[in-house]
C-alpha cells in the first residue's frame, strides 16, 4: 500500500538587512506558519535561523531544497548587495522578491538601490518594489518629528509583512 500525504510546496523567508529585519520582525507576529532565516551583522530575531553576511553561499545551500524562496530586503546598502548575491545564487528556485528601495534624498543609498534592482528586475520578475517616499506625504505636519516618522516605517513594516503572510498563505 502507498503512503496517502498531500504535497505541499515548500516554501521560506528570508530577510536581509535593516529593513528586512524589521519586516520580519512583523511577520513573526502574526501566526505564519513557514521557515524563516534572516541574515544581518548580528542576530537580533528569536525563533528565526541567522545567517551572518559572509555566510550566504551557505544559506544558498540550504534554501535549494525549498520551492519557493520569498525575500525581503531594503535597498541601497548591505542588505541589498546580499539579496542580489542570494537571488543569483537560488537561480533554481522559484523567487519571489518583497524590495524597499529608499527615500529619494538618502542619495547615495538611492543610486546603490538602482544599481542592485537592475541586477534583479528582468522579465521574470515576481514580487513587489515598494517605495518609503510614499511615507513623505504622511508628514505634512509643521514641525516634523522623528518619532512620528519612526512611527511611519513601522507602519510601513507592518504592510509590508501583511502583504508577505496574504502571499505565502496563498502558497502554502
Ligand atoms: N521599511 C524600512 N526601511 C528601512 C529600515 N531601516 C532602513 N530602511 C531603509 O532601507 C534602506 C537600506 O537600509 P538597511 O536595510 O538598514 O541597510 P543595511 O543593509 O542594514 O545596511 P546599513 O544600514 O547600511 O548597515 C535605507 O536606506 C532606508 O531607506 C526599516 O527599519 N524599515
Ligand atoms: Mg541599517
Amino acid at each position: 500500500m502507498v503512503a496517502k500525504y498531500e504535497v505541499m510546496p515548500k516554501v521560506a523567508l528570508v530577510s536581509l538587512g535593516g529593513a528586512g529585519t524589521s519586516i520580519m520582525r512583523e511577520v513573526v507576529k502574526t501566526n505564519l506558519d513557514v521557515d524563516m532565516y534572516n541574515v544581518n551583522s548580528k542576530r537580533s530575531l528569536k525563533n528565526v535561523k541567522y545567517y551572518g553576511f559572509e555566510e550566504i553561499e551557505l544559506l544558498a545551500d540550504e534554501l535549494k531544497n525549498y520551492d519557493t524562496v520569498v525575500l525581503t530586503a531594503g535597498l541601497g546598502s548591505t542588505g541589498g548587495d546580499a539579496v542580489v548575491k542570494l537571488y543569483h545564487l537560488l537561480n533554481t528556485v522559484r523567487r519571489v522578491c518583497f524590495l524597499i528601495s529608499p527615500f529619494y534624498f538618502e542619495v547615495e543609498r538611492l543610486m546603490k538601490s538602482r544599481t542592485q534592482l537592475s541586477k534583479i528586475m528582468s522579465d521574470g520578475f515576481e514580487g513587489a518594489v515598494l517605495t518609503l517616499n510614499s511615507l513623505l506625504r504622511e508628514m505634512d505636519d509643521t514641525e516634523p518629528s522623528k518619532t512620528k516618522l519612526e512611527k511611519l516605517i513601522r507602519n510601513f513594516d507592518r504592510n509590508v509583512a501583511g502583504l508577505i503572510v496574504e502571499m505565502m498563505e496563498e502558497i502554502e
